[in-house]
Formats: C-alpha cells, sequence, structure tokens
C-alpha cells in the first residue's frame, strides 16, 4: 500500500507540474493582449486545462485527492499573479497611435529668452529704480493732445516737423496718433499725481520716418521725469552722471550741450565719451514752466527736469551692433546672441 499510494502522488503531483511548466511557457510566449486572452481562457476557463485536472480530482483516493487539489490550487493562485502582471506590463508599454512615445530619451527643452531690447529697457529702467524712480507705463495709441499740445507744442509749431507722425484714421476721430516719443506721459502723470514727482517711462514709438542704420520706424524709448519744489539744473546733471556710471562704467565720461526741445527750457543733449568720441545718448532739460502749468502746477513753486533716450541706440554702443533694424527683423541669429 505504502508502494503503490507513493506511485500515485508521484504521478499526479507531476501532473500539476507539467501543467504549470506548459502555463508558464505559454504564458511567456503571449505577445498581445488577444494572446494572453486565449491562454487565460486554455488554461484557467471554465473548460480549460487547470478546471480539467481540478475535476479530475473526484477519481483519486481521498487523501490523493487532498495533496493534489492543494497543489492545483496553488498552482490556479500563482497563475492568476503572474496572469494579472503579464497583462498590465503589455498595456503599459503599448504606444497607442499619435500618443507620446515614451520610449525615447529625453530631449532638453528650448527656452525663450528676454528680447534684446526689453533687456536693455529693463536694465536701464532698474538703475533709475534705484534712483527712486518707479516706473509706469502709458498708451501707444495717444491723443494729439498729450502727444503735442500739452507739451508746448500747438498745432501750428514747426517743432511738430521733428517728429514725422503716423495718425490714426477713424471716422469720428481725427486726433489719434500712434505717439512719436514717450513725452506725452509727463503730461499725463502730472495731470493725474501731485508732487514730487519721479517716474520713468519705456515703451515703443513710432515714426513715419525711412529707416536706416539708425533710424527705425518703431523704436523704443525711456522717458524720465522729476518735479518737486527746488529741483535745479543740478539735479538733472547728478541724476543722468549716475545712470551713465551704472550702466557704462564707474569712469564713463559725459557731455551736456545746448539743445532744442518745446517742452524743456533749458534743453540740453547728453553725450557720453565712446571710443574717443562723443555720442549723443538722450535729449533733456528742465520742464517748461507751461508744460508745468497745462498740468496745472504752479510753476513759481514747482521745477522738474525731464530726459528721453533710445535704449536701443545704448544696446548699440554697447553690443558693437552695427544695424538699428537687427532688433526688430526677428532672426534668430541675431537674438540668440543676447
Ligand atoms: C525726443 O523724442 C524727446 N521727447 C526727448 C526728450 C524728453 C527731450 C524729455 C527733453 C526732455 P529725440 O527725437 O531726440 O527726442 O529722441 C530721443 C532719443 O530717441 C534719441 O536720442 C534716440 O536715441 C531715440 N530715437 C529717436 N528717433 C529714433 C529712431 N527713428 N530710431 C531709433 N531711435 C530713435
Amino acid at each position: 500500500m505504502p508502494e503503490s499510494r507513493e506511485t500515485q502522488d508521484t504521478q499526479t503531483s507531476e501532473t500539476v507540474e507539467e501543467l504549470k511548466l506548459a502555463a508558464v511557457a505559454a504564458l511567456d510566449s503571449a505577445e498581445s493582449e488577444e494572446q494572453l486572452e486565449i491562454w487565460r481562457v486554455d488554461f484557467m476557463g471554465r473548460k480549460g486545462r487547470l478546471t480539467g485536472l481540478l475535476r479530475g480530482l473526484g477519481g483519486l483516493e481521498i487523501d490523493e485527492r487532498k495533496i493534489v487539489g492543494a497543489a492545483a490550487n496553488r498552482l490556479r493562485g500563482e497563475l492568476e499573479v503572474l496572469f494579472e502582471g503579464r497583462v498590465s506590463q503589455s498595456r503599459s508599454t503599448q504606444t497607442p497611435v499619435g500618443s507620446i512615445d515614451i520610449t525615447l530619451p529625453g530631449r532638453k527643452p528650448s527656452l525663450g529668452g528676454l528680447h534684446p531690447s526689453t533687456q536693455v529697457v529693463r536694465e536701464i529702467t532698474q538703475a533709475f529704480n534705484e534712483m527712486g524712480f518707479q516706473t509706469v507705463e502709458g498708451p501707444e495709441v495717444e491723443l494729439e493732445k498729450y502727444n503735442f499740445d500739452m507739451l508746448n507744442i500747438p498745432a501750428s509749431h514747426p517743432a511738430r516737423d521733428m517728429f514725422d507722425t503716423f495718425w490714426v484714421d477713424s471716422d469720428t476721430h481725427d486726433d489719434i496718433l500712434l505717439r512719436t516719443h514717450t513725452s506725452p506721459m509727463q503730461a499725463r502723470v502730472m495731470e493725474s499725481n501731485d508732487p514730487p514727482i519721479r517716474v520713468v517711462v519705456p515703451g515703443k514709438c513710432y515714426r513715419y520716418e525711412s529707416t536706416d542704420a539708425t533710424h527705425e520706424w518703431q523704436f523704443n524709448q525711456i522717458e524720465g521725469l522729476a518735479v518737486d519744489e527746488g529741483i535745479t539744473f543740478a539735479d538733472l546733471k547728478g541724476t543722468l552722471y549716475e545712470f551713465a556710471r551704472r550702466i557704462f562704467g564707474p569712469s564713463q565720461k559725459v557731455r551736456f550741450r545746448c539743445d532744442y526741445f518745446p517742452f524743456v527750457e533749458p534743453g540740453v543733449d547728453m553725450s557720453i565719451e565712446w571710443k574717443g568720441d562723443w555720442l549723443e545718448i538722450m535729449g533733456a532739460g528742465m520742464v517748461h514752466p507751461k508744460v508745468l502749468e497745462n498740468a496745472g502746477y504752479d510753476s513759481t513753486k514747482y521745477t522738474g527736469f525731464a530726459f528721453g533716450m533710445g535704449p536701443e541706440r545704448i544696446s548699440m554702443l554697447r553690443n558693437e551692433i552695427a544695424d538699428i533694424r537687427h532688433f526688430f527683423a526677428n532672426d534668430l541669429r541675431f537674438l540668440t546672441q543676447f
């Protein structure tokens, strides 16, 4: 008896073992979800091979049935775990049409950068911010009143010719233009604020000019305005000298010469010494009493200074850029050098 039992145990447990080997090999070679499903039906389904084996247990002796039944149930558990693993592996490596291929190696995303005009505008406004000037911005589409009249340039004034103007077509208005300079913000800031005022105004300006290496029809300006009791020309010179030191270096020489702008009196231009030459970088002056009065200020009590510069021209000097038109040509070979 003991001998015969041993023989039978070995035979039936081998059957479970054989089924296990066959099931694992077939599972390994299943390559798609369809083939996995076929495997599931073959081995684990109601009419599958494992179920067949369990059904055959009824013909065994009670003791044998217990042993083989336990082995078969263990196998069922193992095969279920293996099957689930293969299904989730197959789902995670599938790349549906049109989706991202997650198996591709990583690539560095290309990063954008600040436009060279923005960089120099920010550098200059920050220098003035550190000296107590606040940055404000204003409209590029402007009224004639602010661009000219309030700045002491009435309609018949010959100084209007200095600013070749783009006028905006409108059925209802004939006084809308693209601002030719940032100076209209002098009038706007004074109109809605009381002194003391210290502001810088960066922004785009437009002039109906033919272009060349130093002239664009669109360019940036940075306006400055300080108004208070007791402001003198010495304050103007001291502020602009400090600006030049911060932007061009501590030993930068500057020069002021008389110039004419209808909204300042006296008016000057400021040049910097550059490679043995004097190069003009901005217009400036003491705010004209009429401009103060146009804004409702008492010109016997308040004085002020104003200035306006072209940041692209300053960037051209520092970076040895030969032609201002590079700034707006949108050529990445130029733009990515900054
Ligand atoms: C003015 O526009 C005055 N509003 C400046 C000013 C403000 C004077 C406050 C006094 C008090 P001007 O036309 O010179 O001035 O222009 C000032 C700067 O803008 C120039 O020095 C130059 O750097 C820049 N600029 C003028 N026209 C162009 C242009 N077509 N292309 C590029 N930059 C220009």
